[in-house]
């Protein structure tokens, strides 16, 4: 028997379909298939496994979750992970010598911007593992987020073709595609289907992401007329639809195409839920909400509601009073942030310019919320906080509220201020629709996938019931006294810096050392989140080191990792900035060895991937009561790293769960913000604080160059002066800066006691337990989507 025939027979089914897949796809073995080929053979042996419970969980109650966000990832390692075949990948490519990490050649899934879509893409992983039926519907993006590269410095965009490596994990579903109409023009969206493969691979659910075609492929009629343009002018107008993603985040654009996106998505799973119902129950729609759960993300896919109330009333035939309590029923929203900006309001013009069909039923929506209020006695003026049009806006959020049973903020501090502030008329009026969901992160991805040695740790001490209950890690705490565990600790914690230090070196280029202290903020670039005053604290340092003012400091490894919504100048500059900052500490041989900047380029999940196991130090600095939850804090966290933070968002529990002794706390609290807003003059302290001034003087005293773009004097006029519709330093940087800089510095000194810092750490870790998605999806099940 020859080695072949003995290694083939040794080999599982997958690792032999795999080879299979080659010969007859590609005609070549293992060791001479490129990256995509290789992506495609193991993708389409893994789908075979997948498919074996792939939609098991018909029966029952479904949960629909609706985002215009899923931010999956490089979906094959997630995917390998769930169904146990990752060491089986492994070993085949390494007996063939091809290198393990061949796969990440291939480009993240980037279908969406941040923090929204990657719980989406944590949420269904964590229903899958836990065996509840909930599918997610989407967008397929022809063009997901933007590819991030940086020339001098400034931010450069260039199109996401993440398609060019194929798509082997979808099923193109042609049979079940539905019409969408708009005004003067329908398509059809056409259905792909994702396999959302739980832990263990026993729960298979789907992620069905539309896409938009022309109801006639090619108007060949206009061809023969050489009207070759116009031929090709309603393919193209109807491929527009799905075509990218916007970019924005947390800032509404107010787009024509946006609003044809979140109608297309909504209207084409609903007529999909609908038809399915129809065919099951037949045309008694009050049990809908029985059968099904919508969960809305954000107010993105909002005009469902009124588009459930069109298709009952209009093509069912039921009653406004028929409907929209089951509608109500039906639906839930989730508010994912208190940024005004980032509240959708449409133009009732655009509105009916785009789905006058729908107009009409938002109208509906609107008299029949006016009854409700005139019964609670809220009458004239009272009304106009809770008025879905005002006459020239749609509120969509307002409608959200209305049209749903149950609304929800995603961490404490947040669902507080939406009862007291931002949905505060609506509180109320209806208390008992208001809940809290603190979000949460799968573990498979954000440790047993990204930290594969700290798992093993893990598990060689408590097992590994951890993996789908994490509450389990609590137990890692008898041995926070055990030098060897805490040693080991560490030393996992140092491979994983080596690991992204040689990382950073082969895609950036740049030299990083291990010994340095790693502290990292990698989160979307937005005023609110302060990275300037990260990068004013930064500079500070480096004057200090140069002046002797700071002695003993660690040397530190200061990461960024963000991308700039392309429209979003302030930000840009505040990118730009930072990559000064850096080549002047790069430049500066007084500082070698002691502090390096570097900012990541085109950072996204795969990039998180590495950087979260490396980290010791996770960023987490917006000002109190803007940051809604967070969920790279959360990361960080299970990874083994303090929050350097503020009392925001999810940071609250964080160290409610670890110990505020086990973090670094610093600025103002919420309370003190609200106080202090009307009266908060910026430029007092700036005056009376020279080395804050110092730094802030660097945008405009010629230390940096921003190229003519006037980009550094506009962060200095806001800072000083207040710009667009802000007032000064509307995120009381300069409030904070002292109290940052001390809780920092005071962090880098501890860091040099690494029993003292890492202990730290790992108690951290062992503390992460609340933060798993699958506390997170159980709570929303159990008080939101089960039929109770
Ligand atoms: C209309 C443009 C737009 C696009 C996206 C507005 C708002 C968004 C998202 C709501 C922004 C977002 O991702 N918010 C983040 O959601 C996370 C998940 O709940 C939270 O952890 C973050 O705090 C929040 O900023």
């Amino acid at each position: 028997m020859t080695s072949e025939t003995e290694k083939r027979n040794k080999m599982s089914q997958f690792q032999k379909d795999v080879i299979s897949f080659l010969r007859l796809q590609y005609g070549k073995a293992l060791a001479e298939a490129d990256a995509t080929e290789i992506y495609h053979s193991v993708s389409a042996a893994a789908m075979c496994q997948a498919r074996k419970n792939w939609g098991r969980l018909e029966e029952g109650k479904k949960v629909c979750y609706f985002s215009a966000e899923f931010l999956v990832g490089r979906l094959v390692s997630g995917n390998l992970v769930n169904l146990g075949l990752a060491d089986q990948t492994e070993e085949l490519l390494r007996e063939n010598g091809v290198d393990a990490s061949v796969l990440e050649e291939i480009e993240d899934d980037a279908l969406g911007n941040g923090g929204l879509g990657r719980l989406a893409a944590c949420f269904l992983d964590s229903a899958a593992t836990h065996g509840i039926a909930m599918n997610g519907y989407g967008i397929r993006y022809r063009y997901g987020l933007f590819r991030q590269s940086f020339e001098n410095g400034f931010q450069k965009e260039t199109a996401d073709r993440w398609l060019r490596f194929g798509d082997p994990w979808s099923v193109r579903r042609e049979d079940e595609r539905v019409r969408v109409d708009f005004k003067g023009q329908s398509v059809w969206a056409v259905p792909y289907d994702y396999p959302v493969i739980g832990y263990g691979g026993r729960t298979v659910n789907t992620m069905r992401l539309w896409q938009a075609e022309p109801m006639e492929e090619f108007r060949f009629d206009l061809f023969n007329e050489q009207k070759y343009d116009k031929a090709y002018e309603e393919r193209n107008r109807a491929e527009a639809i799905s075509a990218v993603l916007y970019p924005n985040d947390d800032t509404d654009a107010g787009k024509r195409l946006r609003l044809k996106q979140q109608y297309f998505f909504s209207s084409a799973s609903l007529r999909d839920l609908v038809k399915k119902y129809e065919g099951k129950y037949g045309g008694d729609f009050s049990h809908f909400s029985e059968e099904y759960a919508i969960q809305l993300n954000d107010t993105h896919p909002v005009v469902s509601i009124p588009e459930l109330l069109r298709i009952f009333m209009e093509e069912k035939g039921m009653s406004f009073r028929q409907a929209f309590p089951i509608i109500r029923q039906t639906f839930a929203y989730t508010n994912h942030t208190v940024m005004a900006e980032a509240l959708e309001k449409w133009s009732v013009k655009l509105f009916r310019s785009v789905i006058p069909q729908v107009y009409r039923y938002v109208m509906m929506l609107q008299r029949s919320l006016l009854k409700a209020l005139e019964q609670k006695g809220i009458t004239g003026q009272a009304q106009a906080p809770y008025l879905i049009m005002d006459g020239s806006l749609v509120h969509m959020a307002r409608m959200a509220v209305y049209g749903s049973h149950a609304v929800n903020g995603v961490a404490q501090i947040h669902t507080e201020i939406l009862k007291k502030s931002v949905l505060k008329e609506w509180y109320q009026l209806t208390p008992e629709k208001f809940q809290n969901k603190t979000n949460g992160i799968t573990q498979r991805k954000w440790l047993l996938q990204c930290n594969p040695a700290l798992s093993r740790f893990i598990t060689e001490r408590i097992g590994s019931g951890w993996i789908t209950h994490l509450d389990q890690l609590k137990k890692m705490e008898r041995f926070q006294n055990d030098p060897e565990t805490l040693r080991r600790f560490g030393e996992i914690k140092r491979r994983n810096k080596q690991v992204l230090a040689d990382y950073i070196e082969k895609v950036e280029g740049v030299t990083v050392s291990p010994d340095f202290l790693f502290d990292v903020q990698a989160k979307r670039l937005h005023e609110y989140k302060r990275q300037l005053l990260n990068a004013f604290s930064i500079l500070d340092i480096y004057y200090g080191l140069k002046e002797g003012r700071i002695a003993g400091f660690t040397p530190t490894l200061f990461l960024f990792g963000a991308k700039a919504a392309p429209g979003y100048f302030r930000a840009k500059g505040i990118i730009k900035y930072i990559s000064e900052i850096a080549k002047l500490i790069d430049g500066d041989p007084a500082v070698r060895g002691r502090m390096q900047v570097l900012f990541l380029t085109n950072y996204g999940v795969s990039y998180a991937e590495k950087l979260m196991p490396a980290a010791e130090i996770s960023e987490q600095i917006s000002t109190a009561g803007t940051e809604a939850s967070g969920t790279s804090n959360m990361k960080f966290m299970l990874n083994g790293a303090v929050t350097l933070g503020t009392y925001d968002g999810a940071n609250i529990e964080i160290v409610e769960q670890a110990g505020e002794d086990n973090n670094y706390i610093f600025g103002a609290r919420i309370e003190e913000i609200e106080k202090i807003r009307e009266s908060y003059d910026p430029v007092k302290l700036y005056q009376s604080n020279p080395r804050l001034r110092r730094a802030v003087d660097s945008l405009v005293d010629g230390t940096f160059s921003d190229g003519g773009t006037g980009m550094f004097r506009e962060l200095y006029d806001a800072l000083l002066k207040g710009a667009s519709w802000h007032q000064p330093d509307h995120y009381f940087l300069l409030k904070d800066f002292d109290s940052y800089q001390e809780t920092r510095l005071r962090a880098n000194r501890e860091y040099q006691n690494p029993e003292l810092f890492y202990r730290k750490c790992y108690l951290n870790m062992a503390n992460a337990g609340k933060f798993s998605s699958d506390r997170t999806i159980r709570q929303y099940y159990e008080e939101i989507w089960s039929n109770r």
